[in-house]
C-alpha cells in the first residue's frame, strides 16, 4: 500500500540524515522534493502548495531541541502536517434513530456492496443487529450479489420484491422494527457516471429517511476521479464520511492524500482487500507513520523526551558506547519502557528493529518473570552477564525465580538482542 510514497519519503529523509545542521538550502531542496512527490502521487496542486507552505512555517518556527537532530524536526513536521491533512471532522460512526440507517453511496465498482458486507459483519461484532438492504432496484444482479454475500457470511439480508425504492426501504424499516434489528445498511445503486436519476434517488432517501450516516465509498485506485466524485456526492447529499477501498492496490495515493481536504469530511474506514474482514478503522496518525515509514520515530522521540531524563539518556549512551549494558541496566530499561506503553508496541516503533526482534518473552505477562530472574542473580552476575554462560548458575537462577532453565536461557538471548536494539535506539538521540 502506497509503498512508492513511503520509499520516496525515505529517500528524501536519507539525504538530510546525519547532517549536523540542515541549512536553508537543504530545507529548500527537501521541501521541493516533497512537493514533487505529492504532485506525482496525484495530489491536487492547490493542496500540495498549501501543504508545503504550512510545512515550511512549521519547521522554521519549531524550537530546536537540544537532544533532537535537525532531520528529526523535519520528519516530525512532515508527520504533523500530514496528520493534519488527514484529519477532519468526526471519524466515529454515529448510530442514531430506530433503526439507525447507514447508507453507502458511490460509483459502480467502487466497492459499495463488498463494504456493506464488511460493515455489517463489523457492526454485528459491536453487538448491533444489522440488516442489509439492497437498494439497487434496476439491476437484479446487484440484489443477488448482496444476497449471496450475506448468505456466505451469515449476515442478515432483507428479501424483497418491492420495486419502488422508497417503499422498499419503508418495508425494511417495518421489518427491522418487528424483528428487532437496530441498524440498516443501504446498499444504494451505483452508476458508471453520476447522473441526475441517481442523485434524485439519493436525495429522496435523504428526505424520507434521513440516514444518520451517508458514507461515500471511493475506489482509491481511481485517484483524482474518486476525489472528484466524492465532491459531487458531497454537494448533493452532504456525506458524513468516506471509506476508501482497494488500498491494497498499487495506486499513486492521490485519492487518500487529497480526499479529506477536498471534501472536508473524515475518512472513517479503509479497505485493503476483497475479504469480508479486510476493513479497518482509519487513524490518521497511524496511517501517516506507516506512510512515512519512519517506524513511528516521531512518537518515540516524543514519548522518550517526556519520560527519559536527559542525564539518564546520557548515562545509558555512555554505557552503550563503552559496550556495557548489563542486567541492572536491563531492569531499568524494562521499567522505563513500560512507562511508555505496552512493550510490544514500543519495540515495533523502533526504526530498523520492529519486526526483526522476536517479541516472545517481551509481553507484559512475562515482564514480571524477567524481573524475578534478574532479582535472582547476584550483583556480580548482573554486572557481568558473561558469568551466566554457566549451567549451575543458570539452574540456580531458574530455581530462585520459580522459572525454568529454558526461560533463563531465553532471557540471556533477549538481553543480547536488547543490547543490539539499544544501539539502534541510541542513534536517535
Ligand atoms: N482488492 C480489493 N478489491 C476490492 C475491495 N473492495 C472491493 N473490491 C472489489 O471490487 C469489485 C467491485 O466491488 P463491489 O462491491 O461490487 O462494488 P459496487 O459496484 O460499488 O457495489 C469487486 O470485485 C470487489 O471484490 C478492496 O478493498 N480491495
Ligand atoms: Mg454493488
Amino acid at each position: 500500500m502506497l509503498e512508492r510514497i513511503t520509499e520516496r519519503f525515505s529517500n528524501i529523509f536519507s539525504k538530510i540524515k546525519n547532517k549536523g545542521k540542515v541549512t536553508e538550502d537543504d530545507l529548500k531542496v527537501t521541501l521541493r522534493e516533497i512537493k514533487l512527490l505529492l504532485l506525482e502521487a496525484d495530489v491536487n496542486y492547490r493542496i500540495v502548495n498549501d501543504f508545503v507552505n504550512s510545512l515550511k512555517e512549521d519547521i522554521v518556527g519549531k524550537e530546536v531541541y537540544r537532544s533532537l537532530k535537525p532531520e528529526h524536526i523535519i520528519i516530525k513536521s512532515v508527520n504533523d502536517k500530514l496528520v493534519e491533512l488527514f484529519s477532519a471532522g468526526d471519524r466515529e460512526l454515529h448510530f442514531k434513530g430506530n433503526p439507525a440507517i447507514i447508507s453507502l453511496v458511490g460509483l459502480q465498482g467502487s466497492g459499495k456492496t463488498t463494504t456493506c458486507g464488511k460493515l455489517a459483519k463489523l457492526f454485528q461484532k459491536y453487538g448491533r443487529r444489522t440488516l442489509l438492504v439492497p437498494c439497487d432496484i434496476k439491476r437484479p444482479a446487484a440484489y443477488d450479489q448482496l444476497k449471496q454475500l450475506s448468505e456466505k457470511n451469515s449476515l442478515n439480508f432483507f428479501k424483497t420484491s418491492q420495486n419502488d425504492l422508497i417503499k422498499r426501504i419503508e418495508d425494511a424499516v417495518g421489518f427491522a422494527l418487528r424483528e428487532n434489528f437496530d441498524t440498516l445498511i443501504l446498499d444504494t445503486a451505483g452508476r458508471l457516471h453520476i447522473d441526475e436519476e441517481l442523485m434524485d434517488e439519493l436525495k429522496r432517501i435523504e428526505t424520507e429517511f434521513k440516514p444518520c450516516e451517508k458514507i461515500f465509498v471511493g475506489d482509491s485506485l481511481t485517484g483524482q476521479d474518486a476525489v472528484n466524485s466524492a465532491k459531487t456526492f458531497n454537494e448533493m447529499i452532504n456525506i458524513t464520511g468516506v471509506i476508501l477501498t482497494k488500498m491494497d492496490g498499487d495506486q499513486k495515493g492521490g485519492a487518500a492524500l487529497s480526499i479529506v481536504k477536498s471534501v472536508e469530511k473524515p475518512i472513517k474506514f479503509i479497505c485493503k482487500g476483497e475479504h469480508i474482514d479486510d476493513i479497518e478503522k482509519f487513524y490518521p496518525d497511524r496511517f501517516v507513520s506507516r506512510l512515512l515509514g519512519m517506524g513511528d520515530i516521531v512518537t518515540l522521540v516524543e514519548k522518550t523526551e517526556n519520560l527519559m531524563k536527559e542525564e539518564e539518556t546520557l548515562k545509558l549512551e555512555k554505557k552503550l558506547k563503552d559496550g556495557k549494558f548489563d542486567f541492572e541496566d536491563y531492569l531499568v530499561q524494562i521499567k522505563q519502557l513500560r512507562k511508555m506503553g505496552p512493550l510490544t508496541e514500543i519495540i515495533k516503533m523502533i526504526p530498523g528493529v520492529g519486526g526483526k526482534v522476536k517479541l516472545s518473552g517481551m509481553e507484559e505477562e512475562n515482564v514480571k518473570k524477567v524481573e524475578a530472574m534478574i532479582n535472582s542473580m547476584t550483583k556480580e552476575e548482573r554486572k557481568n552477564p558473561e558469568l551466566l554462560n554457566n549451567k549451575s548458575r543458570v539452574k540456580r537462577i531458574a530455581k530462585g525465580s520459580g522459572t525454568s532453565v529454558a526461560m533463563v536461557k531465553q532471557l540471556l538471548v533477549q538481553h543480547k538482542n536488547m543490547k543490539k536494539m539499544l544501539k539502534n535506539f541510541k542513534d536517535y538521540f
